[in-house]
């Protein structure tokens, strides 16, 4: 492509459009710092976070995934787009964080053992906060006990578990034996999340909801809850 075309392209986005392919490029090439500036000149001009974060971020982390896939990006190259990826998403935590006072329902979430995937978890908690819940993010490589443990002590109304491997995604269901062996199953709301999961499988193993996204959890989470008028 020469100059002359590349100039129509940019010339043909709106300028919002233009932050947000750039950070599209930022985030895939695992650039953070270009990736936090464009972010922070994106907000300055008035993008809504949903739009960077649902048209252009999570496209960059879904292409770089489909490259590893194919064999044309390797682990660093994830991790730095991760990386990235994080940095615009702590410009934008705060502002998916409405003005909500009165907690509506209170939240554990975490990423199950084996498995240290948590930029999907960390968005889903950040909505979930954004949206009036109380939320308690116990991390990643969590063991079945430690997601009983917080259940209770924070007498949570759903549990939210997130699992991003095919080889990780079976324990999900482990978690929720436990649940039921200590005897708190029918006490708290179970969604499950991440790549591999699906609806069916979600129903398969008992759980109680299921998601692909961090909008459309929380929908789900106010259904489970009935607060769907809320
Ligand atoms: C970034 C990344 C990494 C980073 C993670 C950094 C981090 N801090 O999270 C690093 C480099 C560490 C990594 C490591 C590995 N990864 Co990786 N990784 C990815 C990648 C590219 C993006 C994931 C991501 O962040 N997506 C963006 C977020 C926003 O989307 P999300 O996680 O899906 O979350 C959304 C929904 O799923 C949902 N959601 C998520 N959780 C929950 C929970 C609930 C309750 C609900 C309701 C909804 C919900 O809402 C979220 C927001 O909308 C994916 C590819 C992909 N397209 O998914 C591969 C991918 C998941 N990784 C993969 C692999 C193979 C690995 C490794 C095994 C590689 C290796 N050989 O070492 C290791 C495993 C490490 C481990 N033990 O966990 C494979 C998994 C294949 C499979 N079928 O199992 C993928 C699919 C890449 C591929 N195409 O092959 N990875």
């Amino acid at each position: 492509m020469d100059n002359t075309q590349k100039d129509v392209i940019s010339s043909s986005l709106s300028f919002g459009e233009g932050k947000g392919e750039a950070l599209f490029e930022a985030i895939l090439a695992g650039k953070l710092e270009p990736a936090v500036e464009v972010t922070q000149q994106a907000i300055e001009e008035g993008m809504a976070p949903q739009t960077l974060i649902n048209d252009y971020m999570i496209k960059a982390m879904g292409e770089i995934g489909q490259r590893f896939q194919d064999g044309k990006a390797f682990v660093p190259q994830l991790l730095m787009s991760a990386r990235a990826m994080k940095g615009s998403l702590e410009l934008l935590k705060p502002l998916l964080q409405g003005a909500a006072s009165v907690t509506i329902g209170k939240v554990v979430i975490g990423t199950v053992k084996g498995d240290l995937h948590d930029i999907g978890k960390n968005l889903v908690a950040s909505m979930f906060e954004g949206c009036g819940f109380e939320v308690v993010n116990i991390g990643i490589d969590v063991p079945a006990e430690k997601f009983v443990e917080a259940v209770k002590e924070h007498n949570a109304d759903i549990l939210c578990i997130s699992a991003l491997l095919t080889t990780t995604m079976g324990y999900m269901e482990v978690v929720i034996e436990a649940l039921k062996a200590a005897g708190i199953r029918e006490q708290v709301k179970v969604m499950v999340g991440g790549a591999p999961v699906n609806e069916d499988y979600a129903r398969q193993i008992g759980a109680d909801g299921y998601s692909d996204n961090a909008n459309s959890a929380i929908a789900k989470a106010k259904e489970l809850l009935d607060l769907i008028n809320d």
